[in-house]
């Protein structure tokens, strides 16, 4: 059991102890877990809309059955989270409540349309790229529940990633048609998953707290950053061209230089304006209404037995 105040809190965090549900944390600490953690649930489960658009028209048997997979880890992914966001005293109810309503912010990412089979690879590719490089630090956050159940969401975002260049090499070694469809794809979701790392650090007002606690480990930037410089050899091996007339290797920094992002994009999609918010949002709302007979069957059942024991 710790002292209930700030400071000794913050030696614990600063000493690499990981703070446990039970223990006693600040406010805003917990404010802050839940928001980031039922963030990412949400766009667990918003991000199976994009890819789920795909399961019927997968191109063959073999694509389909990896496909559905990885969409179902996502639902598993979005369930551990809004469990571990339930840890911090949270109720489902309510988070799933500020989602539908459009209270609640899911990444940016989700918001962008799947228009052909190349987006799966692409997406695959670029945004679990990205979930892994933002989530492998996660796994040493401060937070029990929230690190240990990025552990095994990054073994399965691996693979998920893999699959989507597997899918982006395919095309990209097929027909001349096959290779402009790789290159489509790449066009459109470059500067998304740039987008997705966050805003410049200048202007990510949680950042500095949320590193101070070690709930972030490493700022915006950095892991944009990251991203590119992984990212760019992997273009190149693909024979593919990144739309971004600022790439350029830095030798002294070791960093590839980038293009400034449409950050004015980045924030309407936030606000709810990017192409397919408010068809995702009515897709999840859908969801939800047509599973009320389940909720109530479950919970009529539970009654039913309760009733029964002696
Ligand atoms: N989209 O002060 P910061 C996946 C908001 S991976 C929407 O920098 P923070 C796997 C931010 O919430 C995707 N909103 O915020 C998958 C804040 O607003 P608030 C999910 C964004 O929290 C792959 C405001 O802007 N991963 O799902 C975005 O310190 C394929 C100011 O920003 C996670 O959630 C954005 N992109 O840093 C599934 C990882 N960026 O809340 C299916 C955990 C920022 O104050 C298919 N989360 N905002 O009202 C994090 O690491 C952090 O929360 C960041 C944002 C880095 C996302």
């Amino acid at each position: 059991p710790t002292a209930p105040d700030e400071p000794s809190f913050q030696q614990r965090i600063d000493a690499g102890i990981k703070i446990e549900p039970r223990d006693w944390m600040p406010e805003g600490y917990r404010k802050t877990l839940v928001r980031q953690i039922s963030q990412h649930a949400h766009s667990e489960i918003v991000g199976q809309l994009p890819e789920g658009n795909w399961i019927t028209r997968a191109p063959t048997l073999r694509r389909k059955s990896i496909l559905l997979a990885k969409v179902q880890d996502e639902a598993g992914h979005g369930l551990y989270l809004y469990s571990a966001a339930e840890t911090l005293g949270a109720a489902r109810e309510d988070l799933l409540t500020d989602l539908h309503s459009g209270r609640a912010k899911y990444s940016s990412i989700f918001n962008y349309p799947t228009l052909s089979w190349a987006d799966i690879g692409a997406i695959g590719w670029l945004v679990d790229g990205s979930a892994i490089i933002n989530q492998i630090p996660l796994c040493r956050c401060s937070y029990g529940p929230y690190a240990r159940a990025m552990v095994r969401v990054c073994k399965e975002e691996a693979f998920h990633q893999r699959q989507g260049f597997d899918i982006m090499l395919t095309l990209c070694r097929g027909t001349p048609e096959q290779r402009s469809m790789a290159q489509d794809a790449l066009d459109r979701w470059w500067w998304p998953s740039v987008m997705m790392h966050g805003p410049r650090d200048e202007d990510s007002v949680n950042s500095a707290q949320s590193m101070q606690w070690k709930i972030k480990l490493h700022s915006n930037d950095e892991l944009r950053q990251k991203f590119i410089d992984q990212t760019v050899p992997q273009a190149e091996f693909l024979g593919l061209t990144i739309p971004d007339p600022g790439l350029k290797w830095n030798a002294e920094r070791q960093h590839y230089d980038y293009g400034e992002p449409n950050w004015q994009e980045f924030w309407n999609v936030i606000k709810g304006g990017g192409p397919c918010n408010r068809e995702r949002l009515r897709a999840r709302v859908k969801a939800y209404e047509d599973g009320a007979w389940v909720r109530a069957a479950a919970l009529a059942h539970a009654e039913k037995r309760a009733k029964r024991q002696p």
